[in-house]
């Protein structure tokens, strides 16, 4: 084939392509996206007709009886890994080298390598700490701390500094060919509530929205266009005016859920009611605005009941459009703080009852 016909055959691909984008609702928000993060995107949104993804907190760095090197608490009770995996990031804004949960950033970089080569999905949480008090994300003792870290604010460049540091920690999630690897990243999350210092009731909306739009054009800036966006509120979502009151824009977020627990064996009702409600109100919205749909954090501490995962979550979600939910950690070292089963735990052959239907996807059913 002639220089010719090759160029004249690759600028009709091209052309085809962007055609297809053209025609495509579904785009990411970020125009200059990395092609491996775009490919992330696509993946969620043709696994949306599949089934719903299980993820799990923290899943390859411990569980609720080993630290170091053990098995996935899920992967024992089921044989199969979870498809999402969530990372947290608070305190490497410090410049630290290991987490607020103590999790070494080491072992952030390898298992977010690890997922990514083995076709997983990451998606990272950020307990930030507060940079106008020096206190830690649930430090609400002043509503200044917003306005103090955006332009102009006396500590604004203090934020800049913990940016620098996520963004120095972001360059280093590369596969082997050196390209960063695609996350999902879902900062200021439950900003409907008022227990984290970017809170409802600790700064105003204009503020709120301008922290998201300045936190992601500094990481652009730092040339990060690796990263899928994530929107969380609180629970208990009253309304669509609620929900989209601090929605920070179309052109920087791509994915849209919200937090939900159960507390205790008597939540039960009320579990299933507000994820339904909070469904209703959120889905419609993502389908208008083509965003994907997750259930954020989701669990019953402890599991004290044996049915959970089919009797509950699942008659929870089942019905709903939703990409994935994310079951918070089992700490290693808070026998009672967890939110999926080990082995042996009283919800455990419930869960592999769960990881039988197939519409529960794990790591096996993405690849
Ligand atoms: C909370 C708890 C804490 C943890 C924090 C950040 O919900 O699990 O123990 O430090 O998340 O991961």
């Amino acid at each position: 084939m002639t220089k010719k016909v090759l160029l004249l055959l690759s600028a009709l691909m091209l052309g085809l392509l962007s055609c297809n984008r053209a025609e495509n609702p579904y785009q990411s928000a970020d125009q200059d996206i990395t092609p491996a993060a775009e490919a992330l995107y696509n993946k969620l949104i043709s696994l949306k007709e599949k089934g719903i993804m299980i993820g799990h907190q923290d899943a390859l760095v411990y569980g609720h009886s080993w630290r170091n090197g053990g098995e996935p608490d899920i992967k024992a009770v089921t044989g199969y890994y979870p498809a999402v995996f969530g990372w947290e990031l608070g305190d490497i804004e410090l410049g630290k080298s290991y987490t607020l949960d103590s999790v070494t950033t080491d072992e952030i970089i390898n298992g977010i390598k690890w997922v990514h080569k083995n076709g997983g999905i990451n998606t990272i949480s950020w307990h930030a700490n507060n940079p106008l008090t020096a206190g830690n994300s649930w430090d609400t003792s002043s509503k200044e701390v917003v306005s103090s870290i955006l332009p102009g604010g006396v500590k604004h460049k203090e934020y800049k500094r913990m940016l620098d540091n996520m963004a120095n920690f972001f360059h280093q999630l590369t596969d082997d060919n050196g390209e960063l690897i695609p996350v999902i990243f879902r900062p200021f999350h439950e900003h409907t509530g008022s227990w984290f210092w970017w809170g409802y009731d600790l700064c105003n909306t204009s503020d709120y929205k301008k922290l998201w739009r300045f936190t992601v054009s500094y990481l652009k800036g730092r040339d990060l266009h690796n990263i899928l966006y994530t929107y969380s509120s609180a629970s208990k979502i009253s309304s669509r005016e609620e929900y989209l009151e601090r929605y920070p824009g179309d052109d920087i977020i791509d994915i849209i859920g919200f937090d939900e627990y159960q507390g205790g064996i008597e939540g039960k009702e009320g579990y299933i009611n507000s994820v339904k409600n909070g469904m209703d109100i959120i889905v419609p919205i993502a389908e208008e605005r083509k965003k994907i749909v997750i259930l954020a954090e989701t669990g019953m501490g402890g599991l004290p009941d044996a049915k959970w995962w089919t009797k509950t979550l699942w008659q929870a979600v089942k019905d709903y459009p939703i990409s994935y939910v994310l079951f918070w950690r089992n700490a290693h070292d808070q026998p009672e703080h967890f939110f999926a089963p080990y082995p042996g735990q009283k919800s455990a052959d419930d869960f592999k009852t769960l990881s039988k239907n197939e519409h529960s996807l794990f790591l096996n059913d993405i690849q």
